[in-house]
């Protein structure tokens, strides 16, 4: 957790669901069994579910967490498994990525796709979270399972996540947004909000559509909850 802010972000007290306003409607109804499935240039496809994964070591990050659109919520406490070790333990082993994979493409079970260097994912503090501040994982921000990689903006940290594929380039990435609207890393620190336009512009022009967004999710997932729960 920092004290001070990267450049361009303001902080809001509560961590809203957030996303591209397509994705609003389409919250999981039920949070299906975590599997995740691992798949192509890699020599041997695979399915991961908790059990695959239940002799590696939890941990627990606490971080900040910041969106491309310029809010932040400060202090989030995440647990989970390290993406580095799902790797190293179970990827590498059972699947057998190719020597050239250089980009992973990331899949949520509502569509939502993103894409992020192997390198960057492998990093010490990535994870494959399915709790949030000591709950399991809630449908509002991902179960059963979600990406959290906190170095990068809130587009890379995929909900729900149900697919990594592994790739040499970006050649079959199609990005969720607008091209314009999506960086291959995605840097907070470096303000890679996207590509082409400078940071400062794209912080300007999202600004105004945050709390519109932020109302339209909260509403979507409440009214799915009534729907379906009664
Ligand atoms: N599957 C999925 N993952 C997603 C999104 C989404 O709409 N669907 N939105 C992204 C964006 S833009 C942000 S800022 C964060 C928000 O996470 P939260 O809804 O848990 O706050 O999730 C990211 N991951
Ligand atoms: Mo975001």
């Amino acid at each position: 957790m920092t004290q001070t802010l990267p450049p361009g972000q303001h902080r809001r007290l509560d961590f809203p669901r957030f996303g591209l306003l397509r994705f609003a409607q389409r919250m999981p109804t039920q949070a299906p069994p975590l599997r995740l499935r691992v798949c192509g240039l890699v020599r041997k496809e695979l399915w991961l579910d908790a059990a695959a994964w239940a002799g590696l070591q939890r941990v627990t990050l606490q971080c900040d967490f910041h969106c491309v659109t310029g809010w932040s919520s400060a202090g989030l406490s995440w647990s989970g498994v390290r993406m580095r070790d799902v790797y190293q333990a179970l990827i590498q082993a059972q699947a057998e990525p190719d020597d050239q994979v250089a980009y992973v493409l990331m899949r949520g079970s509502d569509g939502a796709r993103a894409c992020l260097p192997l390198a960057d994912l492998l990093a010490e503090d990535v994870l494959l979270a399915d709790q949030l501040n000591g709950q399991a994982l809630g449908l509002d921000h991902g179960a059963p399972l979600r990406l959290v990689a906190p170095a990068h903006y809130g587009y890379k940290s995929v909900k729900h996540l149900e697919r990594l594929e592994f790739c040499r380039d970006l050649s079959r990435y199609r990005s969720s947004a607008w091209r314009f609207m999506d960086h291959p890393r995605a840097r907070v620190a470096h303000e890679e909000r996207g590509r082409w336009l400078p940071g400062w512009l794209l912080r300007w022009l999202y600004r105004p559509l945050v709390t519109f967004t932020v109302r339209r999710f909260a509403k979507a997932g409440t009214a799915d909850r009534l729907a379906k729960h009664g």
